[in-house]
């Protein structure tokens, strides 16, 4: 029987369990990690807890791309602690201003047939070039760093099978959005999607990375394209030619399930407010009228993207009810624009300039008007991630954002008058890592010391779990609740992301602004929640700040993965209805008391409702021993101190 490229990748790391079985527990090494701002401070005061004196990996990098806005001391605080953090460790830094993530790694450390995990969501954007790359919480990132293997359950695989090639003004974007609208915000919980067919020779890497960035949206574990001839080329662009080797899954490799995509059937499509999957085609809400265009993200900022978004723009104005921003991926890609003259039309069509970082993605500046009509060619579109509550965010390709800045009204480009767009591809790009700094050598690493401002706050941390929990029902919520929900992201909150004491009084601020405050009085209780619960972003704030406000279990009908494995390590108890009707029968206020006393792996719990004197049976949604220990020992960094799982060298 052949092999995936998945499986290829998966057994050649492979450390402990059976690759063999979808779903069983399994531990893979981890070549290189990631880390953003906004997670990485926690991320790196955990590694810093763990008492390493340097990381173990191939390669760690450590990225600022999301608190850009310094409207205060906060923000700029974080970034020296980063700074620092990394020259000591042993760890690159990548400075404000040099690129999302996932765009720089892409373009200078990817590689292929490597394992990269990533305290980002939208880590598998490096799937594009072969990589099995994955969005983790920022303690299993610290733990890869430490050296220890990442733990997952052993993914089913898709294959995703592309024929045909796209039209003219069809783009990536709608590959992605046409598998969102197959397979929704939960299709993928579970699984990798391995896109291969004929299909794929007409999708550069750019478009590549595209489409594995938003599988981050099916909720799927990581999303992969082969590495062939055109990841070669990509790779010799950027001068790291030595980095490819080919990858690619055997000719009759074996899939769990498999889609077909014909490239040439798709159109221009949509995704409409509030979700990623309630997708659309443009036609059906075309004129619709626009108050605001984005263009950027990791999803949709590389150069051929800003290239179409250039040429398309030669000669034309924004409409006049329309404001426009342009967000690079790359501080590369923008100076590729500036020397071949690219960024004039953008700039002359009345697009503003932001800078190179997630901006408006996050919610960092250009929020929408009231009630207004944001068109993003970003990846998330769920309520109140703008900066403004009541706005409405619809995503979408690049060709289609800039026909809608033009007209005014959402436009399908095919409508009005491009002509062909083309452009070419610089032999090399302009490759210029001064913002890349290197860590210290091994010698000198001791003598460095990290600047703490006051807004980097030590780590709060939960108690082994006792014999029995008790408290009432905090909040009652239904499905697909994302991270947004649970912890806001946006100017005034992500600031506060190293200072937990702070951030936590904005848990669920969307949903019920009371929250943080009732949860404190009552010293905690409990959270019921229906199906994919936990959603989107792999922020471990959503687990830690509830820790700390004192939730002690979580009942929902179902999770998604990351923040499973958060709650999981910050000793929040995830815990299943076995049968899903009892989720009708609580309500919110009921006081709750769980045994948890004898508490076993596969053999199911009982919930006692005093209020309703009802009785529940629910589950915990773990697959190993290690799991339900780090459960009760109050949170993996406790589990790890008492074992001494991590020894330092
Ligand atoms: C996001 O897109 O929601 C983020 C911000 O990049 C998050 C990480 C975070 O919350 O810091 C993600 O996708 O993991
Ligand atoms: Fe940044 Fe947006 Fe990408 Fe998250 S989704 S990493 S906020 S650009």
């Amino acid at each position: 029987m052949g092999l995936n490229l998945t499986q290829k990748i998966i057994r050649d790391h492979l450390i402990e369990g059976d690759w063999t079985k979808p779903g069983s527990p399994i531990a893979i090494r981890i070549d290189q990690t990631l880390t953003q701002d906004a997670t990485g401070t926690m991320a790196y005061l955990q590694f810093e807890a763990l008492g390493l004196k340097r990381v173990k990996t191939e390669l760690s990098v450590s990225y600022v791309d999301h608190n850009m806005l310094q409207t205060g001391f906060e923000n700029a605080d974080d970034h020296a602690f980063l700074q620092d953090i990394a020259y000591k460790y042993g760890i690159y830094f990548s400075k404000p201003g040099n690129g999302i993530c996932h765009q720089v790694h892409l373009e200078r450390f990817g590689r292929p047939g490597g394992t990269l995990l990533g305290s980002d969501s939208h880590t598998p954007t490096n799937g594009g070039i072969g990589m099995l790359a994955i969005g983790a919480g920022g303690l299993d990132v610290a733990l890869a760093m430490a050296g220890e293997p990442f733990r997952l359950n052993m993914p089913k695989v898709v294959k995703v099978h592309l024929v045909g090639t796209l039209r003219d003004f069809v783009s990536a974007k709608d590959v992605i959005l046409e598998v969102l609208r197959r397979l929704t915000v939960k299709g993928g919980v579970g699984k990798v999607m391995e896109y291969v067919g004929e299909g794929i020779l007409s999708l550069g890497v750019p478009e590549r990375s595209t489409i594995t960035n938003m599988g981050a949206e099916l909720g799927a574990t990581s999303s992969i394209f082969p590495s062939d001839e055109i990841t070669l080329e990509f790779l010799k662009r950027q001068k790291r030619a030595d980095v490819w080797k080919p990858y690619a899954p055997d000719p009759d490799a074996e899939y769990d399930e498999v889609i077909e995509i014909d490239l040439s059937t798709l159109d221009c499509l949509i995704a409409c407010p509030h979700s990623p999957d309630n997708v659309k085609p443009v036609r059906e809400v075309a004129g619709k009228l626009a108050d605001q265009v984005a263009i950027g993200s990791c999803t949709n900022s590389s150069y051929r993207d800003l290239m179409t978004v250039s040429e398309m723009l030669r000669g034309k104005t924004v409409h006049p009810r329309v404001s426009a921003a342009l967000f690079p991926g790359s501080r590369q890609i923008l100076n590729q624009l500036i020397l071949n003259g690219g960024i004039a039309p953008i700039v002359q069509s009345g697009f503003r300039i932001m800078e190179s970082a997630c901006g408006a993605c996050i919610g960092m500046g250009f929020a929408p008007p009231t009630g207004g009509v944001t068109v993003r060619t970003f990846n998330r579109n769920f309520e109140g991630r703008t900066g403004t509550k009541f706005a409405f965010a619809y995503l979408c390709s690049p060709e289609v954002a800039v026909a809608t800045a033009i007209a005014g009204e959402i436009t399908d480009p095919r409508d009005l008058n491009f002509g062909k767009i083309q452009f070419s591809f610089p032999e090399e790009f302009f490759i210029d890592d001064s913002n890349i700094i290197a860590p210290a050598k091994e010698d000198e690493a001791e003598n460095v010391s990290i600047r703490r401002g006051p807004n980097i706050q030590p780590l709060p941390t939960r108690e082994p779990l006792g014999k029995e929990l008790n408290g009432s029902v905090l909040l009652k919520v239904g499905d697909n609740i994302t991270t947004d929900h649970i912890m806001p992201a946006g100017a005034k909150v992500l600031p506060l992301r190293s200072n937990i004491p702070k951030i936590s009084e904005y848990v669920f601020e969307i949903v019920d602004p009371t929250f943080a405050k009732r949860a404190k009085e009552a010293g905690g209780g409990f959270v019921v929640g229906g199906n994919n619960y936990g959603q989107g972003s792999s922020r471990e704030h959503a687990a830690l700040a509830p820790m700390y406000l004192g939730v002690k279990a979580v009942l929902v009908k179902s999770f998604a993965r990351i923040h499973l494995a958060n709650l999981i390590n910050f000793g929040i108890l995830p815990l299943f209805f076995v049968n899903e009707k009892d989720y009708d029968l609580i309500e919110q206020g009921d006081e709750l008391h769980i045994d948890v006393s004898s508490i076993q792996l596969d053999s199911p719990l009982t919930v006692v409702n005093l209020t309703k004197n009802q009785h529940y049976l629910v589950k915990l949604p773990i697959t190993s021993q290690r799991q339900l220990d780090i459960l009760l020992a109050g949170g993996t960094l406790s589990y790890v101190k008492q074992k001494g799982v991590i020894h330092s060298s």
